[in-house]
């Protein structure tokens, strides 16, 4: 790959500048309008750079990339892929653009290493932002080689790891779903896109681990926990879960709120208990959970309702988990609101795991932009999703997702119809 930077009065004179001496194959990776002064400044003039790369490492031929790549397909080659550029282009790449950044700025980068004269404030600023320029350039070329490093796939296959990676699937899990159509469709099978979609949700779909529903074989009463961060929709959830046990499947109901901490807590569950009528206790510690356990213990089901938890706090989370373990529930669920980012959701589940879930529950999904990354966590995490809430709405806005109906919300962006 050759990358260059061009400077004109223009940014077409620029991009033509860069078409004639890359070739018409080249492309822009980055352009700005320069302000600063320095050697491009046109003496105070306003001026144009534009960063162009081109390519000239040899593409593989179409179609030979089955016969290349073998069985392990598509996936392996993605990762040779990566790690080729990690370990070759982009190593080289860097050096490259480090050299042509010195040339560039008519420095040669060395002598900073060896003189002792420290650069001052100003060249500091000057340097970082000429770094942030590069570390920027660099994440483009990646991005491009990333991409066009993949001609041969079928273009049913690529729109679709595309379209994956658009709804927020992380990109090597999305490399592994289209791996798994891709290795065992025949050449006819790839022309074929209803054939393919249909592979690629069943491919999905086979990734999500799914709940156990059946009934609790130690005791008659199944406990259901609910945990999870601030304002997630965990009393609300309940509401909605002991409401449809109740009222649609005539289970007898009871509740019990843990949550002395926030205020208007246990009247927000008192009041709906009055409403639909399930008998309801508070327990202050844990010590009192065995009591009020012992008070329901006629009852199918039991639901605790527990204080929302910054995952950042320790303590109280080991507090928390005080309260879950004298409860000693069949089902504990972490639940997570659908629209929080998959880091913020890895720490969550990281620093709940004090409290043992052992299933998750994805809130407000009406609210949530992509339902990627809830592939993303229950694959990595193997926790099966028990119900997905999608509105505030009691007890309407809740459900119970099939695997099928979550791969096919993934791939589509759209809330499966019940
Ligand atoms: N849009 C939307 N809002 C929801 C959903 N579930 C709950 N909410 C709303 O989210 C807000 C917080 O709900 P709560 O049930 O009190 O949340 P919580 O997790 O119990 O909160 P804390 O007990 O304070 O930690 C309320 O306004 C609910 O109506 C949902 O699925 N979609
Ligand atoms: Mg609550």
């Amino acid at each position: 790959m050759r990358i260059k930077r061009f400077v004109a009065h223009s940014l077409k004179e620029a991009t033509e500048q860069m078409k004639a001496e890359l070739g018409p194959e080249a492309i822009v990776i980055s352009s700005k309008k320069i302000t600063r002064g320095g050697p491009f400044s046109f003496f105070g003039r306003e001026a144009y750079e534009v960063t162009g790369a081109i390519d000239d490492a040899p593409q593989a031929a179409p179609n030979t990339y089955r016969q290349r790549s073998g069985a392990a397909g598509f996936g392996k080659h993605l990762e040779e892929s990566r790690a080729q550029l990690d370990e070759q282009s982009t190593l080289a790449g860097l050096r490259r653009v480090a050299e042509e950044f010195g040339e560039l700025q008519g420095e040669d980068p060395r002598p900073m290493a060896g003189s002792r004269r420290r650069p001052n404030p100003a060249e500091l600023v000057e340097l970082r932002g000429d770094m942030e320029d590069v570390k920027g350039t660099l994440k483009a070329i990646v991005e491009h080689l990333k991409y066009s490093r993949m001609p041969a796939l079928p273009d049913a296959l690529q729109r679709a790891y595309r379209r994956l990676v658009q709804h927020d699937v992380d990109e090597r899990l999305a490399a592994d779903i289209i791996q798994e159509v891709y290795t065992h469709a025949s050449q006819d099978q790839m022309t074929n896109k209803q054939y393919l979609e249909k592979q690629l949700l069943t491919a999905i779909a086979g990734i999500i681990p799914t709940a156990d529903w059946g009934k609790s074989r130690r005791k008659k009463t199944r406990v259901i926990a609910l945990v999870g961060p601030t304002g997630v929709g965990k009393t609300t959830t309940i509401a909605k879960l002991a409401a449809i046990n109740k009222l649609l499947t005539g289970l007898d109901v009871g509740l019990i709120s843990a949550d002395t901490y926030r205020i208007g807590a246990i009247e927000q569950l008192r009041t709906f208990a009055g409403i639909a009528d399930i008998p309801m206790d508070v327990v202050y510690k844990p010590s009192d959970m065995n009591a009020a356990l012992r008070k329901f213990r006629s009852k199918d089901m039991v639901f605790i309702d527990t204080v929302g938890r910054s995952q950042r706090s320790k303590k109280d989370l080991h507090d928390l988990a005080k309260f879950v373990s004298a409860a000693d529930p069949d089902e504990t669920h972490l639940v997570l609101n659908a629209s929080t980012n998959v880091k913020t959701c890895e720490e969550i589940i990281d620093q709940f795991k004090v409290v043992k879930p052992n299933r998750l529950i994805f809130s407000k999904l009406d609210e949530a932009a992509s339902y990627g990354p809830m592939l993303s966590i229950i694959h990595r995490h193997q926790l099966p999703l028990s119900y997905v809430t999608t509105g505030q709405a009691v007890p309407d806005d809740i459900r119970r997702v099939e695997a099928s109906q979550l791969a096919a919300m993934v791939y589509t962006g759209e809330m499966a119809h019940a």
